[in-house]
């Protein structure tokens, strides 16, 4: 189980606190005097490079919040979570996301079974089924070859294969093209099916409860679709296969079972992307290179498990977040990918982040009182640069940012990709460095302005700098190296949660809006009366009846 340690009130976080009083003030261009800078706040896994260099810590800074991460009994609780301990205990669970990417052959037991053995007999089912997709030989009800998949899912069974999909596009030349519906406004499935085929296309309901209103709406709205053009009903196992812990309903909608792929309550959501949920995956760059995904992020969970504090990954990230959140109170954290191909990443993290850690009551089942999460968003670079970057060079906020980057391209045209790379690297030179005052006006001598002009216009052109960033170098955007990215940010929020002193793995945050929402329908759908909303919901109300005419 895991440790319930308050970190405010530890002495290390008082150390923290009286620390970053005097760090606040020690600029980055200070810092980097150290020439073996770079040396001392970098680490190596495999293909990929973590430079933190460019953060506002020193060797003080980092042993403290080690120690910190040790206090909180962090060693202890990576082990409880790779055993299986129920460590989610508000839904009394175990949190086994690294057990579906464990290719060893060994045994896992959870509940005195062995849960390695039902991993790997769905995946085995997986692979069989990916492959008949793609070849052919699974053919739709007219016998013709599936060319379209659409994965009916939303949030964890949406968010991570969209984005492994769309980061591995590269990858899925013979495959059948994956589109994604996962909004109950009818604009997302109609725009989707407007231009598929009946007779070609397959269907993957992706829902673990298979009871989540989105996903059921849509499941039905595209069963309507099928059954317009196929007409027996027979025809649906043909064109439809679940993913999801809910055998009942899946045959009550109409699936076949042997259609169905199975996950289990160990698998969190947004975690659920190593499980049955990673099929269109699966489907669309086929089996071997999906479960090259897989070993990528077990890889990572081997670095994790074994790796000092010191050199490890997660953890480094970890605890920078929690030193810009809690000390510097900063609210914000961006992921900047200069990498196409992850332009989904973000959304996939919004969600890893912000639902497994937004939270404001601790283990202890007290408010917290300190910061837990910041607002996680990013776009990919160089679009962003054009877009939001001016906040983070002169904007009010410190945004500690991390910027990623491919050594290698995968389409290496021209001289895009030197570009790219040029960019990835002044951006961040430019954030910890800045251009002083000074710098300002000499650049503007040198373009012959008066000096009128370099009174009134320099203020504006300071880069006041100062401002952190990482940055995640991998040597080209592989499988393998987005599962090691995927699994970095996994355990990293893992990292945060069990310092925090919160659970992570629970959500209970999205409950009361769904059970309102019920409610509401019945009034929409019905109209009935709405004398027990709070004046505001039932003015909208009446609003809304009046347009449509209720
Ligand atoms: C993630 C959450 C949530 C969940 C969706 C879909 O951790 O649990 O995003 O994935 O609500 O749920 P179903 O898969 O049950 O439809």
């Amino acid at each position: 189980m895991l440790k319930k340690v308050d970190p405010e009130k530890t002495e290390t976080w008082e150390k923290l606190l009286r620390y970053y009083k005097k760090m606040k003030n020690i600029p980055l261009k200070e810092l980097f005097k150290d020439t073996a800078r770079f040396d001392k706040y970098s680490v190596k896994f495999d293909n990929i490079l973590l430079d933190y260099s460019k953060n506002k810590i020193d060797g003080t800074v980092m042993s403290l919040l080690i120690e910190l991460s040790e206090i909180s009994g962090l060693d202890r609780a990576i082990e409880s979570m790779f055993a299986g301990e129920k460590i989610n205990e508000t839904e009394d669970r175990a949190v086994l996301h690294t057990a579906l990417r464990d290719l060893t052959n060994t045994e896992l037991i959870l509940d005195d079974k062995n849960i390695l053995t039902d991993i790997r007999s769905v995946r085995e089912k997986m692979k069989v089924f990916s492959c008949s997709v793609r070849e052919g030989v699974f053919k739709g009800y007219t016998g013709k070859k599936i060319t379209d998949v659409v994965n009916i899912g939303i949030g964890g069974s949406d968010l991570g294969p969209h984005m492994a999909c769309e980061a591995l596009k590269h990858y899925s030349d013979k495959g059948p093209r994956v589109h994604f519906v996962s909004n109950v406004d009818g604009s997302h499935i109609t725009e989707t099916l407007k231009h598929l085929d009946q007779e070609t296309t397959l269907f993957l309901v992706a829902s673990k409860t298979f009871t989540t209103q989105e996903t059921m709406t849509n499941a039905q709205t595209a069963r309507e679709w099928f059954l317009s053009e196929a007409k027996d009903k027979e025809y649906i196992k043909n064109h439809f296969a679940a993913l999801s812990s809910n055998a009942e309903k899946v045959s009550q909608f109409g699936i076949d079972i042997e259609n169905m792929f199975e996950f289990w309550d160990f698998v969190g959501g947004r975690f659920s992307l190593w499980s049955a949920i990673g099929l269109p995956v699966a489907i669309s760059v086929g089996y071997d290179l999906y479960e090259q995904m897989l070993k990528g992020a077990e890889k990572t969970d081997i670095h994790f498990k074994n790796e000092p504090f010191v050199r490890n990954i997660p953890v480094i990230l970890g605890l920078l977040g929690i030193w810009y959140s809690d000390f510097f109170g900063c609210e914000c954290e961006f992921v900047l990918p200069y990498d196409q191909y992850l332009s989904r990443f973000p959304a996939f993290l919004q969600q890893l982040s912000m639902e497994s850690n937004g939270k404001s009551v601790s283990r202890h089942g007290k408010n917290t009182g300190y910061r837990t999460a910041q607002v996680l968003m990013g776009e990919p670079g160089t679009n962003g640069q054009h877009s939001f970057y001016q906040l983070i060079h002169q904007g009010t906020h410190m945004i500690p940012s991390d910027f990623l980057c491919a050594v290698h391209p995968l389409n290496p045209v021209s001289d895009h990709h030197d570009k790219l790379l040029a960019n990835f690297l002044s951006q961040t030179e430019a954030l910890a460095f800045g251009r002083s005052e000074q710098e300002v006006i000499e650049k503007l001598r040198s373009e012959k302005r008066t000096e009128n002009e370099i009174e009134r216009i320099s203020p504006h052109r300071v880069f006041p700098g100062d401002r952190p960033s990482n940055s995640i170098i991998y040597d080209r955007l592989t499988p393998d190296t987005l599962g090691k990215l995927i699994a970095i940010y996994e355990h990293k929020v893992f990292v945060q949660g069990v310092i925090w002193n919160i659970f992570s793995f629970d959500q209970w945050g999205v409950e009361l809006g769904k059970e309102l929402a019920v409610k509401v329908l019945d009034e929409i759908r019905n109209g009935n009366g709405n004398e027990s909303y709070d004046v505001s919901t039932a003015g909208l109300i009446s609003y809304i009846k009046e347009k449509r005419g209720f």
